[in-house]
């Protein structure tokens, strides 16, 4: 088992282990402007299988605006189902924005999905 263990890690090309897991995340907005009600399903990219007692922060970046914005990153707790978490995020302004969920356990990885902050229609 040891044997065959090592054997797969060799092969494994780095990219692949970089980049273990994967997330669906959907985004709604609260009663606040530009504040978010988040929740992620976190998974294994290969399996799909949820991944469960995670340690997961979710940050924001604008990818049009380098270093414009200091959007604190937020700790996200879990949910009532295997691999679901949850956060609320505050952003500083409507557009496209790069959500940043990094995960410290089991493993450390991160992932970056796209957000649309739209104005709400009033
Ligand atoms: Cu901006």
């Amino acid at each position: 088992m040891k044997r065959f263990l090592f054997l797969c890690l060799a092969v494994v090309p780095t990219a692949v282990l970089a980049q273990r897991l994967d997330a669906e995340v959907d985004c709604k907005p609260t009663t606040h402007d530009l504040v978010y009600d988040c929740q992620v399903v976190l998974k294994e990219a290969k399996t799909g299988k949820p991944v469960s007692g995670a340690e997961v922060s979710i940050g924001a970046d604008m990818p049009s605006m380098p270093m414009a914005h200091n959007v604190k990153p937020v700790k996200a707790l879990p949910g009532a189902a295997p691999g679901e978490y949850a956060a609320r995020i505050e952003l500083e302004m409507f557009g496209e924005w790069a959500l940043k969920l990094d995960v410290r356990k089991p493993v450390r990885d991160r992932i970056v999905k796209k957000f649309e902050a739209r104005e709400p229609s009033r």
